[in-house]
């Protein structure tokens, strides 16, 4: 029996798209699925692809049909299921076959996977695989983290069915199509760094994507809020906007999203979705990151709150009876001028998002001791998956110009293009406050810039505040940093060096 290059263990959207696009590329690949009647339609449904199709109905039989050493993709729900499908690999599997975590795991979980794994023998790969079922089935951004050893086992698989981009421009390639993959380009996968960096930079990757989300939801209340501008109307501002620097796939589909009718009413389709957000907990676990971090992502978190709040649907029902906001006024300034000033201000945020986003990825790396390459993390962003966007292409010429940039702002293009569209991004902050228009991402992200760009903020008051309540000491302007000092409060006028 011919055996295969790679096996994939379930075979739900993602799994089922994935196998379809390693097979697209002629690479044999074994599938199971614990369902069997699932991978039984699934090889009957797709009888002719250029790299054979296998499927197994038992682990052993799987573990059988694979080349040595062997290769496994797990794409099962993160957590309990995946340890539970891992659990049964390291029966069949031998010594220094390599089992791939494709899932949404969280980088704990790989970093302590792929230490229980190394100590049985076993390679383990943590890869975050973004862009959802289109990009699992014609390009997926691929974010391979773990023992380098397997990445060089895998580099040849995962590089032919990601992604790909344009050398020069940076622009994604399209048009695959099943059978026929889109070939050249520069693929959207490289080796992120040990254990669980991939799975990390996949995260941090849906947390700005959280951001994202709610930075364009935030620009289009603002117009309909503001301008009492109609979805379609603002529809096409947006699909404009996508043609410009905001280039953008969540630009691009939320024209579309906003152009689109309602099948039964005819209406505006987002005036009758419901105004309640879910999340899966990547943004969650971003913020969370951020917090025990140390590091301030304050946008990439107020994405989470406002999706929480938006929850509280009924509370904030009965609150609108209660709760006055501003009067409404008709807006009487130049009305392509505002709009206009909406792009600037979401782009700016945008960069500050970004800008969150890379700090906390620089803050993990310096944690966990991963090397990580951020002009080569902002390529795989590219293409295929749901961030991917023009302005990504920035990043990565920021970081070729300053490897060790300590913050995306303080390179020059960022730099400049703050300073140029600032006024219109403190004007739309300042028009949504005073209109009672929530923007939390729109305006923390100000916050963080004016916070960042301050050299000296009011935390010499707080810390005053926590030595008088808790005697915490604080330093001083005309000391060295590091000394610290503490008032007797109960005799203000002796100042003593902490011991
Ligand atoms: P799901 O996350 O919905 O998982 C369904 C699959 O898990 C099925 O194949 C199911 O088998 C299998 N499974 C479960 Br549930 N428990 C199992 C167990 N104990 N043992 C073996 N198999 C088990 O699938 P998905 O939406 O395709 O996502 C797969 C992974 O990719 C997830 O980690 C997800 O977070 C991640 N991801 C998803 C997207 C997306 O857009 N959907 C994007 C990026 C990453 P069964 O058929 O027998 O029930």
């Amino acid at each position: 029996m011919a055996h295969s290059d790679i096996g994939l263990i379930g075979l739900a959207v993602m799994g089922q798209n994935l196998a379809l696009n390693i097979a697209d590329h002629g690479f044999p690949i074994s599938v199971y699925n614990r369902t069997a009647s699932k991978t039984e339609e699934f090889v009957a449904a797709n009888p002719a692809t250029p790299g054979k199709l296998t499927g197994c109905k038992t682990m052993a039989e799987f573990a059988a049909s694979l080349k040595k050493p062997r290769k496994a993709i797990i794409l099962v729900k993160a957590g309990a299921p995946t340890d539970a499908v891992i659990d049964e690999l390291t029966k069949v599997f031998e010594p220094g076959d390599i089992i791939i975590d494709g899932g949404n795991a969280n980088w704990n979980d790989t970093i302590r996977r792929e230490k229980e794994l190394k100590a049985k023998g076993f390679r383990f790969v943590g890869s975050g695989v973004s862009g959802g079922e289109e990009g699992a089935r014609f390009g997926p951004s691929l974010m391979p983290g773990g023992d380098f050893s397997s990445w060089q086992e895998i580099e040849p698989i995962w590089k032919a069915v990601a992604a790909k981009v344009d050398a020069k421009t940076g622009a994604e390639l399209k048009g695959a199509k099943p059978g026929k993959p889109v070939t050249g380009g520069v693929p959207c996968a490289a080796y992120i760094g040990e254990n669980g960096a991939g799975h990390y930079v996949k995260m941090v990757h849906n947390g700005i994507e959280y951001g994202d989300m709610q930075m364009i939801c935030e620009a289009y209340d603002i117009l309909k809020g503001t301008l009492g501008l109609s979805a379609r109307e603002i529809g096409d501002i947006f699909a404009e906007w996508n043609t410009g620097i905001l280039n953008s796939f969540l630009v691009e589909i939320s024209a579309e999203v906003l152009r689109q009718n309602d099948p039964v009413t005819g209406k505006a389709f987002v005036d009758i979705v419901l105004d309640t957000a879910g999340n899966k907990g990547t943004g969650l676990w971003t913020s969370v990151s951020a917090l025990d971090s140390g590091v301030a992502a304050p946008t990439i978190a107020e994405a989470v709150f406002a999706r929480y709040i938006s929850a509280i649907k009924e509370e904030r029902v009965a609150a609108s009876k209660i709760l006055q906001g501003p009067a409404k006024t008709a807006y009487t300034g130049d009305k392509k001028a505002l709009i206009d000033a909406v792009r600037d201000a979401l782009y700016c945020s945008k960069i500050c998002s970004y800008a969150q986003g890379f700090q906390l990825m620089d803050a993990a790396q310096k944690k966990y001791g991963w090397k990580l390459n951020f002009g080569e993390i902002a390529q795989i962003f590219r293409g295929g998956c749901i961030i991917r966007a023009g302005f990504l292409q920035k990043i990565t010429e920021a970081y070729a110009r300053d490897p060790r940039l300590a913050n995306l702002l303080l390179d020059p293009y960022f730099t400049e293009t703050v300073q140029k569209a600032q006024a219109n991004w403190r004007k739309v902050i300042a028009l949504a406050v005073t209109e009672g228009v929530p923007v939390p991402t729109l305006g923390s992200a100000l916050a963080y810039y004016d916070s960042y760009r301050t050299a000296v903020l009011p935390q010499n008051l707080l810390q005053g505040q926590r030595d008088y309540f808790g005697a915490h000491t604080y330093e001083r302007v005309d000391a060295p940093r590091g000394k610290f000092f503490h008032i007797d409060w109960l005799h203000p006028q002796r100042p003593q060096l902490d011991a």
